[in-house]
C-alpha cells in the first residue's frame, strides 16, 4: 500500500488538524534541546494529516493512541473480512504508531496465516519449532511449571534482525494469557534516532553493525540452558552463526524515517571499529535506545492481535507470570534488505 494512497484517503473528517501526531517525536517537538528539526526535514509522510483520536475512513475504524512515542489500539474491524478502506487505516496506524493492538480478533491458526498474508508476504521463520499443521506459525509459550528460566522474546530485540531481509512486521495473537503479568514492551526507534546528538548521528549515519543469530548457532547457549522448553528452537546450527552487516541507521521504506537499528540480542558490533571502541558505544545505543518515554507497554486482553513493525522498533516481553500459562501465536511478514541514509 503506497502512502500517498492513504493520506489521500484518511484525512481530516473530523476536524482532528488540530491535534497533536503520536509519531511526532521530541526532537521533532524540539524539547530534547539538541536536535529540534521539523519533522519534513527527513519525513515525506505528511502525519499531521493523521487526527490523533479519531474515527476515519470508514468511520466504524477506531485508532486510539496508547503512548506518545509508539501504539495504537484499533477497534471497530474483523481483520478476517476488513474491506480495502478499513485494511488501509489499520496500515495507516501502523506507519504512524509502528505497533497497533486490534481488539476483539477471533482467529484459528489458519485464518491468523490469511490475515497476515493482507498486509505482505508471510515469512516462514527458521530455527524454531512451529505448530504442527501449521509451518508458518509459532507458539510463544510459557508453561505455568515453567519457573525461573528466560522465557522467549525476553531481553529486546527486533526480529530476526540476523536475517539478509529481517520481518517488516510480527503479527502476535493472545490465546491463553496470565490473570496478571506477561505484558509485552515495545520501544520506538525514530524517537532513539530523532534524540541523538546531531554528532551523534552523523558518525552513526554511515555505519553498518554485524548481526548474528548466535542463541541458535554454535557458540549459543547449549541445550541445557534455562530457557523456556515450550519453544523449541534449534542449537548448534553454524548457518545460524552467519554474519550480517546491516545499517546501524535504519531509513524506514514506507515513512522515509531514520530509525536505530541495534539491539543486544542479534547485533555483535559495529563493522570497522575495535571492540575497545564498538562495545561501549553499542551499550550506550541499546540503553538510549530503551528509555521508559519512548516505550508503551501493553496489557493483553484474550482476543488482541498485536502487529508490530520490526524496522522501527524494539520490543520485549515481560517474563514475570511464573505459575501462569501464558500463549499466543506468532506469524511475520517477509521485509526487505535494510537501507541506510546512503
Ligand atoms: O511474548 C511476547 O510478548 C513477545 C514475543 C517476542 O518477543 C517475539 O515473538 O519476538
Amino acid at each position: 500500500m503506497e502512502i500517498a494512497q492513504w493520506t489521500a484517503r484518511v484525512g481530516h473528517r473530523h476536524g482532528g488538524g488540530a491535534q497533536r501526531s503520536s509519531s511526532t517525536s521530541r526532537a521533532d517537538r524540539g524539547d530534547d534541546g539538541h536536535n529540534a528539526r521539523s519533522a519534513s526535514t527527513c519525513d515525506p509522510v505528511p502525519r499531521c494529516q493523521t487526527p490523533h483520536v479519531t474515527s476515519v475512513v470508514p468511520d466504524s475504524v477506531v485508532v486510539r493512541p496508547l503512548a506518545p512515542a509508539c501504539g495504537a489500539e484499533i477497534s471497530g474491524v474483523d481483520l478476517r473480512t476488513a474491506s480495502a478502506d478499513e485494511l488501509a487505516v489499520v496500515q495507516r496506524a501502523i506507519a504512524d504508531h509502528g505497533v497497533v493492538v486490534v481488539r476483539d480478533q477471533s482467529l484459528t491458526p489458519t485464518e491468523q496465516v490469511a490475515v497476515t498474508a493482507r498486509f505482505g508476504p508471510v515469512l516462514r521463520v527458521p530455527y524454531i519449532q512451529h505448530l504442527a499443521e501449521h509451518p508458518d506459525v509459532i507458539a510463544v509459550l510459557k508453561e505455568a511449571d515453567e519457573r525461573n528460566i528466560s522465557t522467549f522474546g525476553g531481553t529486546w530485540h527486533s526480529d530476526f534482525s540476523f536475517l539478509p531481509e529481517p520481518p517488516s512486521l510480527t503479527l502476535l495473537h493472545a490465546v491463553e494469557l496470565p490473570e496478571v503479568g506477561g505484558d509485552t514492551v515495545w520501544a520506538s526507534q525514530y524517537a532513539a534516532y530523532d534524540t541523538l546528538s546531531a554528532a551523534m548521528q552523523r558518525l552513526l549515519d554511515p555505519l553498518r553493525a554485524v548481526q548474528t543469530g548466535w542463541p541458535n548457532g554454535t557458540r549459543g547457549p547449549g541445550p541445557n540452558a534455562a530457557v523456556s522448553r515450550s519453544v523449541v528452537m534449534t542449537r548448534n546450527d553454524p548457518s545460524a552463526d552467519v554474519e550480517v552487516a546491516h545499517p546501524i541507521v535504519r531509513v524506514h521504506p514506507v515513512t522515509g524515517r531514520k530509525a536505530l537499528f541495534v539491539n543486544p540480542v542479534y547485533t555483535q558490533r559495529i563493522e570497522g571499529m575495535t571492540d575497545a571502541e564498538s562495545t561501549p558505544l553499542l551499550q550506550f545505543l541499546f540503553d538510549h535506545a530503551v528509555r521508559a518515554e519512548r516505550c508503551v507497554r501493553h496489557r493483553w486482553r484474550p482476543g488482541d492481535l498485536a502487529i508490530w513493525d520490526n524496522r522501527c522498533l524494539l520490543h520485549l516481553a515481560v517474563n514475570d507470570y511464573d505459575g501462569s500459562r501464558r500463549l499466543l501465536h506468532r506469524t511475520t511478514v517477509a521485509g526487505e534488505a535494510p537501507i541506510g541514509p546512503g
